[in-house]
């Protein structure tokens, strides 16, 4: 049923030597078909000849988002417009959208590795999915979409959104599997709560969650309250969409789709490899994709790289937690953090709900000397005596000191009020913004 099982588990060597052959052909085609790559390949004098070693890949010049915008919309990509079947996007923060035009073959090949995805997080054709990350532009609802039904399931197209309706169908269809943002299932805990449905009661059993930075603080919260396993899985839009890499059930980091897609981690200062273990920026090469393949695309997500066998069997190296966006981190008195950070510590508390925004100054980019946080409270805090508050304020102000090495003004409020959101929680809000 699915294709190339058995290049999860393939010898680190044999798995090496397709990488090889495949990014040889890849590197020509991009070479031949597409003008950027030629000239920054040469900018950097190099060729396709030269690529006779995986670590050759060093010798080709980066990917950026720029790129991406300077080329817009269809400057990147390798095949003629009548080869094209379908186009996604994503809006960016600034300026123009990514443009990711896809071939038939793209199409069949991303079904291919999503299906192989749930599987691997623990999906089987005897699942009803239901699919609430957003149908449309955005490459999570239909990539879900195409993979559950290439594995067999039955698929609910709920998409985001519409939520006491979810509610009903998850209940209804009996639902075993949902896929969404963390941040969303959440809001799907509280609204059934709302409805006096508690989801634990339900058939739902397994989660596949990503599309935004969460913590393994997090992960725990979600779990106990919908009562399931919830899988981490990672993507992008300039790569393919989700199924970059996605946990298996022991949890223990992601397994990269490595027979389509070639990584590095990199100093994003200096742009050099770092070995393995090493936090950095994760740089991709597609190796399969069609219609737009990119070379070494840095995707400022920093993760690290784990190669060891995992106890599932897969060979494919693993990749951390994103731990944030280079372009999301936050310098706050010279120390360096990031937003998942301050999750982490959040909800470690007792007493605190997994709803938080970060408020700063954004007048020097992104260097804030005042740092606020917003906590939502549980209900049993907020209604409780005033001493109470006082105390919850102090121990999240003091564990922030203490473990972050940084001292933030922290407002606690009212439970339901920080903005939900059905995709992509916003959690860094500039003061002008409020
Ligand atoms: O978010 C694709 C996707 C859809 C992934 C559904 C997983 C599930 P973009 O909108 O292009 O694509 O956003 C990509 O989101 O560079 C990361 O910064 C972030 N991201 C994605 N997955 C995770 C994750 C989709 N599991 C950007 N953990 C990426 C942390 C994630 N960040």
């Amino acid at each position: 049923m699915i294709r190339d099982p058995e290049h999860e588990k393939m010898p680190r060597k044999d798995l090496e030597q397709l990488q090889l052959e495949r990014l040889q052909a890849k590197v020509r085609v991009v070479y031949e078909k597409v003008p950027f790559y030629r000239q920054a390949f040469k900018e950097k004098g190099v060729t396709p000849d030269d690529i006779q070693t995986l670590s050759d890949l060093t010798k080709l010049p980066f990917t950026s988002k720029l790129d991406f915008r300077d080329n817009y919309p269809f400057g990147l990509m390798a095949v003629p417009h009548d080869q094209v079947v379908r186009i996604h996007s994503s809006s960016g923060t600034t300026g123009k959208p990514i443009i990711a035009p896809y071939t038939q073959g793209d199409i069949d090949t991303w079904s291919e590795i999503m299906a192989r995805t749930l599987a691997a997080g623990g999906a089987t054709k005897d699942d009803v999915i239901q699919n609430a990350y957003g149908y449309g532009l955005f490459t999570g609802g239909l990539g879900f979409h195409y993979g559950a039904e290439r594995l067999g399931a039955s698929v609910i197209p709920t998409s985001g959104g519409n939520t006491k309706r979810q509610i009903l169908l998850l209940q209804d269809l009996e639902t075993t599997v949902i896929t969404c943002t963390p941040s969303y299932a959440l809001i799907l805990d509280e609204t059934a709560k709302d409805m006096g449905i508690d989801l634990r009661d339900t058939k739902l059993r397994l989660g596949f969650m990503g599309a935004e930075p969460w913590s393994e603080q997090m992960r725990g919260d979600i779990e106990e309250r919908l009562g399931i396993l919830a899988i981490n899985i990672y993507g992008l839009t300039e790569i393919i969409g989700p199924g970059v890499s996605v946990e298996c059930p022991y949890k223990c980091g992601m397994h990269i789709a490595e027979d389509h897609f070639l990584v590095e981690v990199i100093n994003p200062e200096t742009g050099e490899q770092l070995p393995y273990g090493e936090e950095g920026e994760l740089v991709i090469t597609t190796l399969t994709k069609e219609a737009q393949p990119v070379i070494r695309f840095r995707t400022k997500d920093i993760v690290s790289l784990n190669p060891e066998p995992c106890d599932c069997g897969r060979t494919l190296v693993r990749m951390s937690r994103v731990t944030g966006r280079s372009d999301d981190m936050l310098i706050v008195r010279g120390v360096n953090v990031f937003p998942s950070q301050i999750e982490s510590v959040l909800l470690a508390i007792e007493g605190v709900e997994p709803h938080y925004m970060i408020v700063v100054d954004r007048q020097h980019v992104f260097k804030s000397d005042e740092l606020e946080i917003w906590v939502e409270v549980s209900e049993e805090v907020f209604s409780d005596e005033m001493l109470k508050m006082e105390n919850l304020e102090q121990r999240l102000r003091e564990e922030m000191d203490s473990v972050l090495g940084i001292s933030a003004h922290i407002k606690l409020v009212e439970p339901k009020t920080i903005a939900r959101t059905e995709g992509k929680a916003k959690r860094v809000v500039d003061r002008s913004e409020l």
